[in-house]
């Protein structure tokens, strides 16, 4: 076991990666003795970190944060459904699940041109990074070459791009990878344990042999998952485990809260309390320091309070714009209200020679 909290939660002894060392100059604050070592994150390390008295996790993720990154900025990703509903997965969770009556019209796969549009829209909203999603299980052929394009030309415009089409076939990845692709998404979705009960037209071996791929093409890996499905903290510490022990881990993480939605089997599951929430954002600054954690789906629901409560948690990038896929999320307006009286700034384009996305 990584971590090991006596009784009276106090004084903990945390053992963290190296990468993870907190500076000698941090005022004792806390009586959390960090120790380092590059052992692997086990799940009751990470559920004792979730556990850990809320001000001392937001204390150390603060400082896992300001040792990566500009306290204060917060990257800018706008997403586009490029290719909407329809899909054959079952994931219990998703409104486009053709199985699903939740509403949603299918719409076949956009024009480039119209792609190529919207991304030029979200780059003059102050976008820096642009996301196409497509309700496949995985892309064929033909569809891929048209997205290779878009990808092309939307990477001409300056804008880092993304595009998450689900499982990636042979090749695949390398034409992705050529077109100028700079992440690709695809989700742990949430604790192998549960896997089945959420899904099960795929398994997870089936997202990690992706990820796989887009790793040996050289594209960064943005891989997250979603909470707010009925499960349970230690649930939440497996798959965060799980994507910190990722080699290596994700550039880009995604922490999405479940959009409820009619229709789907997971519509009508308890809320998840915003301090977990919180806290997962936490421990997955904390486990994948150098990774922007971004405050994905579910911010429509979420108070002003908590979202602030994320970015001191270390998460550092949200979606922006008024549609996630086929869910609301909030307008640039609100978002660029929040901004101002946080005094957080977006982040300019990063680097990606550097790897972390
Ligand atoms: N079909 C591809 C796949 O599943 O990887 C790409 C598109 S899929 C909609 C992208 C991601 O959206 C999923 O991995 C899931 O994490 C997220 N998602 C879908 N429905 C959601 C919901 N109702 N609430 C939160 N996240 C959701
Ligand atoms: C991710 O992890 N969250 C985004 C993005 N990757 C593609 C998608 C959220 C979708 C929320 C439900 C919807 O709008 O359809
Ligand atoms: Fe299809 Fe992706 Fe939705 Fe699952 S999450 S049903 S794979 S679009």
């Amino acid at each position: 076991m990584n971590c090991r909290f006596p009784d009276h939660l106090r004084q903990a002894t945390i053992r963290i990666p190296t990468d993870h060392i907190m500076p000698d100059s941090a005022p004792a604050l806390t009586q959390i003795k960090v120790v380092t070592d590059p052992a692997r994150w086990s799940a009751s390390g990470v559920k004792a970190l979730l556990s850990t008295s809320f001000g001392d996790l937001m204390y150390q993720a603060q400082q896992v944060h300001r040792q990566h990154f500009s306290a204060n900025e917060v990257q800018l990703s706008t997403l586009l459904s490029i290719k909407t509903g329809g899909c054959p997965e079952d994931c219990g969770y998703c409104p486009q699940a053709a199985r699903y009556h939740t509403g949603v019209d299918n719409e076949a796969l956009m024009l480039i041109d119209a792609v190529v549009d919207a991304a030029r829209t979200a780059k003059l909203n102050g976008a820096s990074r642009f996301c196409m999603g497509a309700a496949w299980r995985g892309p064929k052929q033909r569809d891929l070459e048209k997205v290779a394009q878009m990808v092309r030309e939307v990477k001409a415009l300056g804008l880092e791009t993304c595009a998450t089409l689900g499982m990636l076939g042979k090749g695949q990845a390398e034409q992705l990878k050529d077109a100028g692709l700079d992440y690709y998404n695809n989700n742990l979705d949430t604790d192998p344990a549960l896997y089945g009960e959420i899904i099960t037209t795929r398994e997870q071996a089936d997202r990690l042999d992706t990820l796989h791929k887009v790793r040996t093409a050289g594209i960064h890996v943005c891989c997250g998952g979603i909470v707010g499905m009925g499960e349970t903290r230690a649930n939440r510490a497996a798959l965060i485990a799980e994507l910190a022990n990722l080699d290596p881990y994700p550039e880009s993480v995604p922490i999405n809260n479940l959009v409820q939605v009619k229709g789907t089997p997971l519509h009508g599951t308890p809320e998840l309390d915003p301090f977990e929430f919180v806290r997962t954002i936490a421990a997955a600054r904390i486990t994948m320091p150098r990774a922007m954690v971004r405050l994905s789906a579910g911010r429509e629901t979420m108070s002003e309070q908590t979202q602030a409560l994320c970015f001191l948690a270390g998460a550092n990038s949200i979606f922006y714009g008024e549609k996630l896929l086929t869910t609301a999320n909030p307008v640039a307006d609100r978002d660029r209200v929040l901004f101002d009286k946080l005094g957080i700034r977006p982040m300019e384009m990063r680097d990606n020679s550097s790897g972390g996305g």
